[in-house]
Order: C-alpha cells, then structure tokens, then sequence
C-alpha cells in the first residue's frame, strides 16, 4: 500500500512488504456454495438469509443472547451511544483509535479523557473514579489490542453512578475472562470486523446488547428506524450488514479458532526471541480466560540504541511495516485537543506509551522466517 511508504524510499514489492496485519481469509470455495445461493436468489441486503443465520451463530459463537450486526463497529458505536441514555460529557481513553471518539462527537455526545494504565493500556480505573462528577453521564472505555479492561470497577462506579457503559470492543473478538466473553460486560459492546482485525468480514461489526429491548432498538437504528412499510418508530441510519459480508462472516467462523491458535504460537515466538534484546518491553500476557492475540506492541525505552521512530523508520526500509498505535493520541488531534481534559499533565501514562509504542506484524499465517526477519532487523 503506498502511502505506507515513506516518501524519497525506493519502492518495494508488495511480496516484498511485510505489513503490520495481513487479513486472515478462508478457503474461496468454502465461500462459493453460500454465493451461489445468494446469487440464485438475488436477496443482497436488509435482513436476508445469510444476515439471519450469521447473527444466530455469532451469537452461538460468543456465548451471548442478543447480537445487532452493523455495517462497522464505528456506526456500531455511534448507534449504541445514541441508544443509551448518555447526553453530554462522557469520560473516554485518549489511547485509542480516533473512531472511537469521533463516534462520541457524532452520537452529539463530549469526550473527556482519562489516562490509561500502563500496564493493561486502559483506562486507569483510579483516574476514571478522580475524574467522575455530576456532569458526566456515561463511559467509553476499550479494550485495548484485546487486554480486558478492569471490567469489575467500570461496573460499581457506573452502578453507583447510575450511568450506562458501552464498551468499544474494536479488538476483543474471541477474548474470554474466567466467566465468559468479556463482551457481556457493559450495557452494550461493540465488535469490528474490519479487514484489519482477528475476526472479518472485509467491512462489518456487531452490537452485544444486554436485553432484547436494546437489540431490538439496534436492529431499527441500523435501518432507518424501519418497522414496515408504514411505520418508522425511531430516527435510524443505514448501518446494515449485507448478504456477502454475511455469508463471509458464515464461514470465517469456522476458522476463527485456528486464526487464534496460531496468533498464540506467534505471539508466544516473539515472546521468546524478544525477551533478550535490551530496551524493548512487551506487555505482560493477558491473564486468565482467553485472549486473541490482537496485536504485538513493544515499548522501545531508552536502553535500546534507537529511538521509537529511528526504528520504525529502518525497519520500513526494509519492508517491515510496523505502525505506531496510536500515536498521536486522540486528545492532540486538532479537533480534541482545546478540551481541558487533553492537557499533557491530565494524560502523562498515555502520552509515555504512545511515544514509545510500536506494533510489529501480527496475523495468522506469518511464517517463521518472516517473523525471524523482523527479530533479525531489532536486533542489528
Ligand atoms: N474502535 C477501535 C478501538 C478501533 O481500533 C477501530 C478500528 C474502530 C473503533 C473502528 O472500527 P471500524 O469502524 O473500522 O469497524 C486500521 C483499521 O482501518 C481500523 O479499522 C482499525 N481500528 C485501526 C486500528 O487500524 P489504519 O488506518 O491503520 O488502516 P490501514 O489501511 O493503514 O491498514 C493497516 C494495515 O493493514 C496496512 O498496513 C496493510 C493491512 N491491510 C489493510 C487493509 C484495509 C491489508 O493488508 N488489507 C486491507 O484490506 O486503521
């Protein structure tokens, strides 16, 4: 892709590029039987077969009752906040990635950010307490690259608070605590299945809700508000998922297990080759319950003989396309960063990580080789 390129750098093959994630897709002819049909059929979107059987089996999948699919997780997002009973300021985490906060600022509603922790890279459950006051009337948080936040005092604050959580769970497809998917937590969770992301279906996302009700009201926010020909209850967008992202979502659920399977071998090889390099950090294994492996994020810290940026850069001239996630955070984006909250003393955590970060190349069928040319090129 070529505006991943730096500018004045000698073009690279695409075979030659190692990219930060490579989409995980299934066998074609897996796919054929499901298109075929569909196209014999020619129903191609608004709740048709493959909409309904994939929302049955995600929600099988995930072990939670009620499931919204939507066309992205940012519309997903945007629905579920407007769905809530937030109005005005919510608290938020500038760590993450700016559809996050865009989707407050488009559901009407004002993001204040709280400094994450360093150690899990979410919200800091002791700052979200300090920030909490009357004004605020709900919380955004993340579950960043898949690490689970402190789910157990998001909760009693928000219950003591009585304010509505809707989790962006962008990147928590698959991810379990010892009670189940960490999606049940919250008033409502939001999934990606962005190209980019363990689980997807080219563009798509879904909406767990708690109860039916919320599902049902998802279902007609997505589509206009629709109920039928005569009747729209509620002032609805399109945010349906059609019927090929459907059936693609259909089948890529029987190989989400091995895509995660092998995300563990590759994320427990880095684990081994990086621990012996000076100045870089990993992250501490997520534990209990399962994770995903959603991302490889090392912290370059000062003993290690380049800076952040020195190393990304050298290792794209090799063809090593790691990314900065996220840098710049969200609060120093132009149209974020007048809010008090923004300040760089309000975000000290945030604004460490995000100078230091960088996310190595994670997906499935990364080879061995490919993963030793990336340790060859941090180490030298
Ligand atoms: N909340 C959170 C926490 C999120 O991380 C995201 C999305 C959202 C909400 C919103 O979800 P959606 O509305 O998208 O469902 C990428 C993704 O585009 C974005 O979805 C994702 N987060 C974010 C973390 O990463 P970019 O701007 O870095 O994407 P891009 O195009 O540079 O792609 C990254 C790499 O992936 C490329 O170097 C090559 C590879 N790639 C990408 C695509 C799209 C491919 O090999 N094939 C592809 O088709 O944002």
């Amino acid at each position: 892709m070529a505006e991943h390129r730096p500018a004045g750098e000698a073009a690279l093959s695409q075979d030659q590029q190692l990219f930060v994630t490579r989409p995980a897709l299934p066998p074609l002819n897996e796919l054929m039987p499901l298109l075929e049909d569909m196209w014999s059929s020619r129903v191609l979107s608004n709740d048709g077969k493959y909409h309904e059987i994939f929302e049955r089996e995600l929600a099988a999948y995930l072990g939670v009752p009620h499931v919204a699919l939507v066309s992205n997780a940012t519309m997903g997002l945007v629905l579920a906040l407007r769905d809530s009973r937030m109005r005005g300021k919510v608290l938020t985490t500038p760590f993450s990635f700016v559809g996050t906060s865009h989707a407050l600022a488009f559901a009407g509603l004002d993001p204040v950010f709280v400094d994450i922790d360093a150690d899990t890279l979410n919200m800091d459950p002791v700052r979200l307490e300090e920030a909490m006051d009357e004004s605020i009337t709900g919380i955004l948080p993340v579950h960043c690259f898949g690490r689970s936040c402190d789910v157990d005092s998001i909760a009693a604050l928000a219950d003591r608070r009585r304010i509505p959580v809707v989790y962006d769970a962008a990147h928590a497809f698959g991810v379990c605590d010892e009670g189940g998917s960490i999606l049940r937590h919250g008033d409502y969770a939001v999934l990606s299945f962005h190209a980019t992301k363990v689980f997807n279906t080219f563009e798509g996302g879904a909406v767990i809700c708690r109860s039916a009700e919320s599902k049902r009201s998802i279902d007609l926010l997505r589509k206009f508000g629709i109920v039928d020909e005569t009747q729209v209850e509620l002032t609805g967008l399109n945010a349906k998922l059609n019927e090929f992202q459907s059936a693609l979502g259909c089948v890529q659920l029987r190989h989400v297990d091995d895509y995660i399977l092998q995300r563990g071998r590759i994320d427990a090889r880095y684990r081994q080759l990086i621990a012996d390099i000076p100045g870089l950090r990993m992250l501490a294994p997520a534990s209990g319950g399962r994770s995903n492996h959603y991302s490889f994020p090392i912290l370059v810290e000062p003993g290690y003989p380049l800076s952040r940026d020195a190393l990304m850069h050298k290792l794209r001239t090799r063809g090593v396309v790691a990314r900065k996630y996220f840098s710049p955070l969200i609060s120093d984006l132009p149209m974020y960063r007048d809010r008090p909250s923004a300040a760089a003393h309000n975000l000290p955590v945030a604004r460490r990580i995000s100078a230091s970060i960088l996310c190595l190349p994670m997906f499935p069928d990364l080879t061995e080789q490919e993963q030793q040319r990336v340790i060859d090129l941090l180490r030298h």
